[in-house]
């Protein structure tokens, strides 16, 4: 995987030694979403294919594919966070039937795990189920698990996204094709809700993650990933007991004296953060208070395609002196790596 950007910088500032020692760090990689994680080699692959076979006549032209592609593969320039949705039409279109969705998984999940060494010892993928003219969302995520089935059973779990935009309606399809593919013993772990972080009303969701809860599913919320971000909708995703939440950027002091008393790890992803301009550099990223009080937290890469970094690279970012990185010890990096592995879901 190429990486370009705020973590190349940091990766350059270390010797090959220290660059060995992140790699030898135990870590797990808990928050990646799988259509945001496809190798730019296979993404090109698989547009190449699609725009050889395809009369344009789709929902997306083959015109937009093609700039979608070339904004990737240069590395988008993103102003604000929701430039960054705008990416993922032209990814969809390209993995939208069994066949290529299956070669975008297998290929995510060789990005993580079949390194040498690895990126993480443990990865949890997630992915929001998505029904198209080929499948419908049961075959979307039996197509995913069955890639996923190729690793051992401790290695990687599926995590099913649930998007901020959707109707009651699709949230029950994909909760209820959840329980059931559980049942039959597939490796689903736990749900996400993810999206346009200002999209939605969050009382949709409600019931759907008290049953989660009560069924032993994790529970993960992307939560005040923005400015925009209200105080209310916060507290009210927390009264939903997530287990993790994603970025947690702008908590008031009500919700992180919530979030540190009922110890719920923060999946971090530092480069997400700086790309997408909400936090505008390392120094001041929330990172540091959780840091301080030794709280649970995670370094995740988010998406590794259109941010151009590995979770090798973001450890980097831990490593490396200020302004390049945060300048932590290597036993602080060793910490951090353990927290990520104790959060998994099991
Ligand atoms: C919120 C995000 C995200 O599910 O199609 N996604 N949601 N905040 C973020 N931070 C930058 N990054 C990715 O993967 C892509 C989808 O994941 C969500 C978005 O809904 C995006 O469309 P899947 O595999």
């Amino acid at each position: 995987m190429e990486v370009a950007g705020p973590a190349a910088a940091a990766l350059n500032t270390l010797t090959p030694t220290q660059i060995q020692f992140l790699e030898s760090v135990p870590k797990a990689e808990l928050h990646a979403h799988l259509n945001g994680s496809i190798p730019l080699p296979t993404l090109q692959q698989l547009a190449s294919e699609y725009l050889a076979s395809s009369s344009g006549q789709g929902a997306i032209s083959n015109e937009a594919i093609k700039q979608g592609i070339d904004v990737l593969s240069k590395g988008p320039k993103l102003d604000e966070i929701h430039d960054f949705f705008g990416l993922f039409p032209a990814i969809y279109a390209l993995t939208s039937t069994p066949a290529a969705l299956a070669r975008a998984t297998r290929a995510v999940l060789s990005a993580f795990l079949d390194g040498r060494p690895p990126q993480c010892n443990h990865l949890e993928l997630r992915t929001t189920p998505k029904q198209t003219d080929a499948m419908d969302r049961e075959k979307y995520l039996r197509t995913v698990l069955a890639e996923l089935d190729r690793y051992e059973p401790g290695q990687v779990g599926l995590i099913v996204s649930l998007d901020r935009k959707m109707s009651e309606e699709v949230i029950k399809e994909i909760v209820d094709i959840a329980y059931a593919l559980r049942k039959e013993g597939k490796r689903i772990i736990a749900v996400d809700l993810c999206g346009d972080p200002t999209a939605g009303d969050m009382t949709k969701f409600e019931p759907y993650f008290a049953q989660i809860k009560d069924a032993g599913l994790g529970l993960t919320v992307h939560i005040a990933e923005t400015v925009h971000n209200t105080p209310e909708e916060t507290l009210q995703l927390l009264s939903y007991r997530p287990n993790r939440l994603g970025h947690a950027t702008f908590l008031n002091d009500e919700a992180i004296s919530i979030v540190l008393d009922k110890k719920m790890c923060i999946e971090i992803c530092l480069t997400s953060n700086l790309l997408c301009k909400t936090v505008s550099n390392l120094e001041v990223h929330h990172i540091g208070q959780y840091l301080k009080a030794d709280h649970p937290i995670a370094i995740c890469t988010d998406d590794i395609l259109p941010f151009k970094t590995s979770l090798v690279a973001e450890y980097a970012l831990l490593l490396a002196k200020p302004p390049y990185g945060l300048g932590l010890t290597e036993d602080q990096v060793k910490r951090v790596g353990e927290m990520s592995l104790d959060a998994r879901f099991r």
